[in-house]
């Protein structure tokens, strides 16, 4: 029963720390707009986690594909249709994203 008790114990530890390890992320809201991306410059801590949320505003300009190099990662965009991409901020340097045409860019730089 106190073996029982323990790893019961432990268990819950695990849990918190998962629960925690998620909320450690920074979710960066992105609007993707016929103007480009908004905000398109961010800031972030080196090492940081980060959750890009990409929401397209409407349906006119380069904003329908959206390509972030560092995480290997492309997707459509829909409005209506948020897309997340989690990411970690390199520990030198920036962390960037933009159309597979390079026409609209986006950076997040190190503080
Ligand atoms: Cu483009």
């Amino acid at each position: 029963m106190k073996r029982l008790a323990v790893s019961l114990a432990l268990f819950g530890v695990a849990i918190a720390a998962a629960a925690h390890a998620e909320a450690a992320a920074r979710k960066i809201e992105i609007q993707v707009t016929a103007d480009g991306y908004k905000p398109s410059t961010m800031r972030a801590k080196p090492g940081e986690k980060l959750v890009l949320v990409f929401k397209r505003i409407g349906s006119a300009g380069c904003g329908n594909t959206v390509v972030v190099p560092a995480a290997n990662f492309r997707a459509d965009l829909v409005e209506g249709k948020p897309v997340e991409v989690a990411v970690t901020m390199p520990k030198q340097g920036k962390l960037t994203f933009a159309c597979p045409m390079d026409m609209y860019q986006g950076e997040i730089l190190p503080p």
